[in-house]
C-alpha cells in the first residue's frame, strides 16, 4: 500500500498509488505538430504544446515511483481495414486518413506521424495501446492489461481533453475505474472545450472523475506513506 491524498475537485482524492496507473492519451505528431491528422482537421496544432511540460512531469514522477505507465496511439492499419468510412470520408479529401503528408501517411501506424512525441516517448515495457478509435477502451486490450495488473485508479492525460481524454475517462468510468485527470497535462485545439470539458468531469460531485494538476498530482506522489 502505497497511500496518497491527491489535492483535486469537486474534492480531495486518496487513492492508492500501487493500485493507480498513469495513461497518456495519443501524445503523438499527428496531434501535436504540423502536418498531421490535427491539423488536417483545419486546426491549430500549437494549442497543444503547452500540455507536453506539466505531462513529461508526472511521467518522470510516475517512473520514479515504478508505477505503471501506458500510452495510447489513435491510427490505423496500413490498408485502412479498421477505419470506418464514416471516418476516413471527413475533412479535405487531400489531407485525409491514409493520404501522405510531410510525417507519412496521415494516422497510420508505422508512420512518423503516427509516433508519440519524442518529450514522452514510452521506455521498453511501457505498453503502447494502439487504438482505432477515440476511447482506449474500444477494440484494444487496455482493459486485460489494468485488470490483469490490480489497478483500480487512472491518471489520465494527454489529448485532445475533449474528444480522446474524455472518450477514454466516460469508459473508465462504466469499467469501474477511479479517474484523476490533471487539467494542464491535457490540451485541446479548443481552449473553452478544454475548460467545459473538465467541468463536465467533476461536476455533479464528479460525474466522470477528479480534476487536479500537475503540481498537485507530483506533491501527493511525494507525500506518500
Ligand atoms: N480531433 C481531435 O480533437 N481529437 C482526435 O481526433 N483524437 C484525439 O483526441 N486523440
Amino acid at each position: 500500500m502505497s497511500r496518497t491524498v491527491v489535492a483535486a475537485e469537486p474534492g480531495p482524492l486518496e487513492v492508492d498509488l500501487d493500485t493507480t496507473a498513469l495513461v497518456i492519451i495519443d501524445m503523438q505528431r499527428d496531434f501535436l505538430m504540423p502536418g498531421g491528422f490535427g491539423e488536417s482537421l483545419g486546426n491549430d496544432v500549437s494549442l497543444l504544446g503547452k500540455a507536453v511540460g506539466p505531462c513529461a512531469r508526472v511521467l518522470e514522477a510516475s517512473r520514479a515511483r515504478k508505477m505503471l505507465v501506458i500510452h495510447t496511439r489513435e491510427g490505423h492499419r496500413p490498408d485502412l481495414s479498421d477505419a470506418p468510412r464514416a471516418k476516413v470520408e471527413r475533412g479535405d479529401p487531400s489531407m485525409r486518413i491514409g493520404t501522405v503528408g510531410p510525417m507519412g501517411r496521415i494516422l497510420v501506424r508505422g508512420e512518423a506521424g503516427h509516433d508519440i512525441i519524442r518529450e514522452l516517448y514510452p521506455r521498453d515495457g511501457e505498453p503502447v495501446i494502439d487504438k482505432p478509435g477515440k476511447g482506449a477502451f474500444y477494440a484494444t486490450d487496455l482493459h486485460s492489461i489494468l485488470q490483469n495488473a490490480g489497478v483500480e485508479t487512472l491518471i489520465v492525460c494527454g489529448v485532445t481533453t475533449e474528444v480522446c481524454v474524455h472518450t477514454t475517462v466516460r469508459e473508465a468510468n462504466d469499467r469501474g475505474y477511479r479517474c484523476l485527470v490533471p487539467g494542464d497535462c491535457c490540451g485541446s485545439y479548443f481552449p473553452e472545450f478544454h475548460e467545459v470539458g473538465l467541468r463536465m468531469i467533476k461536476a455533479q460531485g464528479g460525474i466522470f472523475g477528479w480534476v487536479s494538476d500537475s503540481t498537485k498530482v507530483v506533491e501527493a506522489f511525494a507525500r506518500a506513506s
